[in-house]
């Protein structure tokens, strides 16, 4: 039940809970249309609370409360309060057995957080406070028990019953009815709670961990699907030899359950031993899944497995530090994925959705520190900024510190905190005294918000062979930040030459030149870097790899980052450079087109494009990163007020400039990089699809009949869904008779396959085709539409308000007004997903004021609904304010 006047949660108000609960026992008995849950807690006053009263306050939602009774003594009804959010007790004992019985639900509960039901059974999903809707409990991450759980349940209906930890026992009992009891062995946050009640298919494996004990791997799938099982369980494997070889750490189980289901708010949830994926991240045959959806997976289960010590063993104190847990284990996740495909692919695209979605995030109304201070409902919460800023930070230490000293400081921190809940300060801390560093000014990458701006300029003295960077950094206000102080900022650099080489770096003062490629401290709002026997004038390369999460800003000319281009030998600026010039081009081609000139693309660009195609072969998923234009959103947030509509036009004018020079070489590599042989997911194949694929998108942006020849050609050979998508995307966006006959085939074979059925939707959602927005709303209509399944509505509304701008924008406002409705009709249903798609405003403000008014328009008219979730109101208000 939603609290009708949510007050803010502050940091600064951060208190140890009064009572901790020890033991939780849950006897959950599963009987249609009820779930009853019989909780035994064993409580005691916490000895490091300051907190006097005898009061004990337990939260509980859309539960009934049948009875509450304290160390077996039945209580009255005027023993105790009850309301829609809290049971009160009061003068409580110092240590006493709390029992109460609840009942609710499963089948009713359409927001999927709590104990939810889906055709094939039930799941749970308690992160962050979905606890509280299975039971009354102090629903706090600092609040840490040891679980036995007992489930029953009807045997032909659901008979898999699981929970978190070890089986310990089962059976069957009356009515054709059994149970399973499982317990735990560690101590954990209510938020890692699990159980399922389903009917499911298992793939089994086994890993020998490396102290020799053996565990017992499941992946538990939909009937009839274990043939999509079996990466994951591959994924998992690879995942826990990782983590055993990079940072020392093994499973702590005898036995690690993977759970797919698909209806699911968000990705996955790393709950102790028990993971419950959505299907998304798990499901898998090369006829269904893409390279990327393979590579995700590989990524997401690594990163739920590697949760079980960054996240579980060790836990966060209160949700403020929930980048203690989520922005490590991202960072560990990315580390995985560049040790597994390519380092340098995996970092551009971690980058660059880090610039399109967290970037945006920290320049609008929901702009927040890595760990926010405030917020109404914690939900809203799991954002770029906590996730994928937070892995930034988590990787600058790791460059400031080095990669020995990051892992002596993780053994530190596992050996100090292993069994606590702690916050971001205690894992700084950690890293501090392994490495011997002081991490004072570099905190405030936790505690300010927004996108630092660095400038760069460089000044080459030829008599006295001395190159000067000149350094400044600022950071814009942001929401409830009007100054910043500076930030430490670790800037990898090298000197490119004009023959490319890189030169040997001395700074001013230091007796000998260090290596080539080094991290120079940035500190001050200006600071300067003298480099000494500097031989010739040097093109800087800044900000290597993407040493830290701000923009840089810096007076290269065209030439200059053409050199860049083709010499840097750091993989990702050389893409940067491309990825620079080409940004620059699109945007003077912008105010072009504003001006009603004829735009210009510079023929160095072209030209190196060209270099780019004929060394494709050299490394062709790195080719491909550089032959894909930065998004039309990055492009956006360049503008002061953005016009996505000269965006799209001159974003495709070059492409199609690009395509008509190169049609030869495009259709070459079309044709030479076809994988022969069976399908596998690995770098060096999916890299080849990605330029073959890339390059037959340039080719069907000329749109006659040859291109959209050769595409539906490729439509109907493609063997793998790679190749298929990849074709059906382009025809989606063609304008010929090729497009329905590929969509009409496409769903007819894929109409039982929701993972399918779900590209089927997003590859039209997309399409930039005039008349999206009718398109958008008859799909609505299509039987296999619905609200209620996330990932559907993903994969059409989402899809049409993130990733189709111009006609999300559309200058009438009809993008606007759709997705508003929309985000209201998602909000009876599931207010996470309503608040994600009501997120889609969170830009309004960089456009026109016609836009800004239809925006304003749409935002005001979700706003005066009054059964509006406390999710959807957070976002609403702080986008009008
Ligand atoms: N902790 C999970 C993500 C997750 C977060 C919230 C959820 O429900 C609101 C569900 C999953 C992860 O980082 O993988
Ligand atoms: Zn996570």
């Amino acid at each position: 039940m939603r609290d009708p006047n949510p007050q803010p949660v502050l940091l600064k108000d951060y208190a140890p809970p009064p009572y901790l609960i020890d033991r939780v026992e849950l006897d959950v008995d599963v009987r249609e249309p009820w779930a009853t849950v019989h909780a035994r807690l064993a409580v005691r006053r916490n000895p490091g609370s300051k907190d006097t009263g005898r009061t004990l306050v337990l939260d509980g939602e859309h539960i009934e409360l049948l009875s509450v009774a304290i160390d077996g003594r039945a209580l009255a009804a005027s023993e105790y309060k009850v309301d829609a959010q809290n049971l009160r007790l009061e003068s409580v004992p110092d240590a006493f057995t709390l029992e109460t019985r609840v009942r609710f639900d499963p089948w009713k509960n359409t927001r999927l957080e709590g104990f939810y039901a889906t055709k094939d059974g039930l799941f749970t999903q308690c992160e962050a406070q979905g606890f509280r809707c299975i039971t009354y409990f102090v629903d706090r991450p600092d609040v840490m028990a040891k679980y036995l759980v007992t489930l029953h349940a009807d045997k032909e209906r659901f008979p898999r019953l699981l929970a978190n930890g070890n089986l310990v026992a089962s059976g069957d009992e009356e009515g054709a009815r059994h149970w399973a009891r499982w317990e735990d062995p560690f101590p954990k946050p209510c938020y890692l709670y699990a159980m399922v009640a389903a009917k499911l298919d298992l793939l089994e494996g086994s890993f020998t961990t490396r102290s020799g004990k053996n565990a017992l791997l499941q992946v538990y799938v939909e009937p009839g699907k274990v043939d999509q099982a079996g990466f994951t369980l591959h994924a998992l494997k690879k995942a826990m030899q990782w983590d055993e070889s990079v940072f020392g750490l093994e499973l702590d189980l005898d036995r690690f359950m993977i759970v797919a289901v698909g209806d699911f708010n968000m990705g996955a949830m790393e709950n102790k031993g028990l993971n419950i994926f959505n299907t998304k991240y798990v499901l898998a045959r090369p006829d269904t899944a893409t390279d990327m959806d393979y590579y995700l997976i590989d990524r997401v289960v690594a990163h739920e497995y590697f949760h079980n010590w960054t996240g579980n063993r060790v836990t966060c104190r209160d949700w403020f530090q929930l980048s203690l847990k989520e922005g490590l284990t991202v960072f560990r996740d990315q580390e995985y994925g560049a040790d597994e495909y390519s380092r340098a692919v995996a970092r551009i695209q971690d980058v660059r959705k880090l610039r399109e979605v967290q970037f945006a995030e920290d320049a609008g109304p929901m702009a927040h520190p890595v760990r926010p201070d405030t917020y109404v409902e914690i939900n809203n919460f799991y954002t770029p900024t906590v996730y994928d800023k937070g892995a930034e930070v988590v990787r600058m230490i790791h460059t400031i510190i080095g990669k020995a000293a990051f892992r002596r400081g993780m053994d530190l921190y596992f050996e100090r905190h292993d069994g606590q809940a702690v916050t971001c300060d205690d894992f700084v801390r950690a890293m501090e005294d392994a490495a011997k560093v002081d991490l004072t000014q570099f905190r405030r990458w936790y505690s300010q918000s927004g996108t630092p701006v660095v400038a760069c300029r460089g000044e080459y003295d030829a008599t006295a062979q001395k190159y000067t960077l000149t350094v400044k950094q600022s950071c814009p206000p942001t929401a409830g930040q009007p100054e910043k102080l500076p930030f430490h900022i670790p800037m990898a650099v090298g000197l490119v030459a004009a023959d490319g080489a890189d030169m040997a770096l001395r700074l001013e003062g230091e007796p000998r030149a260090q290596g080539t490629n080094r991290v120079l401290d940035v500190r001050e709002a200006e600071q300067r870097f003298v480099f000494v026997d500097v031989p010739s004038m040097p093109v800087p390369s800044l900000l290597r790899g993407f040493s830290a999460p701000v923009v840089l800003r810096s007076d290269w000319s065209d030439a200059d980052l053409t050199h860049l281009m083709a010499y840097d030998s750091d993989a990702f600026n050389r893409w940067e450079a491309g990825d620079v010039l080409a940004t620059r081009i699109i945007l003077a081609g912008v105010k072009a087109i504003q001006a009603g000139n004829v735009p210009e693309i510079p023929a160095a660009y072209i030209d190196a494009i060209g270099r780019v195609l004929v060394n494709a072969a050299r490394d062709p998923a790195f080719a491909a990163e550089c032959l894909a234009l930065p998004a039309e959103s990055f492009l956006a947030e360049q503008m002061d007020v953005a016009d996505p509509d000269a965006i799209h036009v001159m974003r495709k004018r070059v492409i199609r400039i690009l395509a008509t020079r190169y049609r030869t070489r495009f259709e070459g590599a079309f044709r030479h990089f076809s994988v022969p042989g069976a399908y596998s997911p690995d770098a060096g194949a999916a890299g080849r699809r990605a330029l073959r694929n890339a390059a037959l998108a340039y080719l069907m942006e000329l749109d006659d009949s040859t291109a959209r020849a050769l595409t539906f050609l490729e439509y109907r050979r493609a063997e793998n869904m790679t190749d298929t998508m990849a074709a059906l995307q382009c025809l989606a966006n063609s304008s010929g008779a090729e497009r329905e006959r590929a969509l009409g085939m496409f769903f007819e074979k894929w109409k039982d396959e929701a993972l399918v059925v779900d590209k089927w939707f997003r590859v039209q959602a997309t399409s930039e085709l005039a008349g999206a927005i009718d398109r958008v709303q008859a799909l609505l209509k299509h039987p296999a539409f619905t609200l209620a399944n996330p990932n559907r509505a993903r994969s059409l509304l989402f899809a049409f308000a993130r990733a189709n701008p111009v006609h999300f924008h559309a200058a009438d406002g009809s993008g606007y007004r759709f997705v508003a409705e929309q985000v209201v009709a998602l909000d009876a249903l599931n207010p996470q997903i309503a608040s994600g798609l009501a997120r889609s405003f969170d830009r309004w403000k960089k456009y026109d004021a016609a836009r800004q008014g239809h925006a304003r328009a749409a935002l005001e008219s979700i706003r005066t609904r009054d059964a509006l979730s406390n999710d959807v109101r957070e976002v609403v208000d702080r986008a009008l304010a």
